[in-house]
């Protein structure tokens, strides 16, 4: 059974990262999305609630698991016995930053493969970071996140007022 690792902070989730996972289960027997606990940042969302979010974006896709894990990646790959990680590239902005991680970790532990998705052409300018900016600015992200992202985001922003 080929497992494949997506790894990412996923602060929100949007549909960019969603196709790129759906893409990914069927390419892979089993999909792990691992969401990263980094204590460093500073999420919008907590790590229980992006799993929530990530459950129930992904609940139509039979082979995803959804996790989360702090530290390495090639640690995390290790313990789930994973035989890739498969990430998303948009841009060529991305490449350069990508290529730096994915030797990093092919240094830290030679076994592990990075497997590159391009994204799809309507999510090719989609970020978390974008999203949370236009939406506290009262932008439209409709259709760029699930419906229940926005509902979420709605909250957070009320309960944060
Ligand atoms: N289309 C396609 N792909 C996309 C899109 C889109 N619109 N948006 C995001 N993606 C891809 C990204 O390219 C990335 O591959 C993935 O989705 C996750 O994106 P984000 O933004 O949610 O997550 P990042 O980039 O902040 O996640 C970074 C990691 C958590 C993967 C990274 O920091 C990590 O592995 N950290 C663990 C520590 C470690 O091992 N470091 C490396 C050695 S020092």
């Amino acid at each position: 059974m080929k497992i494949g690792i997506c790894p990412g902070s996923f602060d929100p989730v949007t549909n960019g990262h969603l196709d790129i996972i759906k893409r990914a289960s069927h390419v892979v027997d089993k999909v792990v999305v691992a969401v990263l606990n980094n204590p460093f940042k500073n999420p919008l969302f907590t790590i229980e609630e992006r799993i929530n979010i990530l459950k129930e974006a992904t609940k139509d896709i039979p082979n995803v698991e959804i996790d989360c894990f702090s530290g390495l990646l090639v640690d995390y790959v290790n313990v789930k016995k994973a035989d890739v990680i498969i990430k998303g590239l948009r841009a060529v902005s991305d490449f350069e930053y990508e290529f730096q991680m994915a030797l990093m970790n092919k240094k830290l532990n030679k076994n592990v493969e990075t497997m590159f998705m391009m994204t799809s052409s309507e999510y090719s300018y989609l970020s978390s970071s974008i999203v949370k900016e236009t939406f506290k600015l009262n932008g439209c992200i409709e259709g760029l996140v699930p419906d229940y992202v926005i509902d979420a985001m709605r909250k957070k922003f009320k309960d944060a007022r």
